[in-house]
């Protein structure tokens, strides 16, 4: 209930002037070839399990993807190279997502972004992507069996760490250490601009989330 309260405080949240005017005119100027959609064109919640032992972290939705559909990593190259490893990893109950009502389940992960509204050329700010942190930081305490984040790309691993150490984690572990709670991980962006030139395989992304995945479990 609070995670979900939560999601609605971000969903109506109207603080960075530039990303709501982004956000809205690709709403504008897409509906019309996307008549069918509702388009979304909010800032875009989480998704998955509340129970999770792992937080899969992106960096902001994309102008077709999350900002179209309103459900993070949904809807574009990304989401789908995204999903099918999830999926390979035990995490999701599909390989494919397309639309936010399509039946994806997650288990034993939550996943968001580090910015919740699409930013011009997949770039925030930095005045953007301190505003939106509290929003992080809430939900990761809100996250009661939250071990390990896998933040997907360097902004993303930047607000992982931002986050422990406003929660007062500090100098969260790459590595394992006694009195560790969280772990921090990083892998590169499944975005086309890294599957597309080899940099992030899918058996890398898959491996990733495995490794992650059981960290959190021990
Ligand atoms: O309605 P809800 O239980 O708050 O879940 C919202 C949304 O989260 C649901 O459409 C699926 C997803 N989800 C999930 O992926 N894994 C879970 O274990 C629970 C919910």
């Amino acid at each position: 209930a609070a995670l979900s309260a939560l999601s609605a405080e971000i969903v109506s949240c109207r603080q960075c002037s530039r990303l709501v005017e982004h956000r809205e005119r690709i709403g504008e100027t897409k509906r019309a070839s996307y008549r069918d959609w509702d388009y979304w064109a909010k800032p875009v919640p989480s998704f998955g399990d509340p129970s999770a032992k792992l937080l899969v972290l992106g960096l902001a939705p994309a102008a077709h993807g999350g900002n179209r559909t309103g459900r993070v990593f949904t809807g574009d190259a990304s989401a789908t190279f995204l999903i099918k490893a999830m999926y390979e990893a035990g995490l999701a109950n599909q390989a494919v997502s397309d639309h936010r009502d399509d039946g994806l389940l997650y288990t034993g992960a939550y996943v968001c972004a580090a910015v919740r509204c699409v930013p011009p050329g997949d770039r925030p700010t930095p005045e953007e992507q301190r505003t939106c942190l509290p929003y992080l930081v809430r939900e990761i305490s809100l996250l009661p069996n939250l071990r390990v984040i896998l933040a997907l790309g360097q902004i993303a691993f930047q607000a992982a760490l931002r986050a422990l150490a406003a929660m007062g984690v500090e100098r969260p572990r790459a590595k394992f250490g006694h009195g560790s709670v969280y772990r921090p991980g990083g892998c590169y962006h499944p975005s086309p601009r890294n599957t597309n030139t080899g940099r992030l395989k899918m058996e890398q992304l898959v491996e990733a989330l495995k490794k992650a995945k059981t960290i959190g479990e021990e």
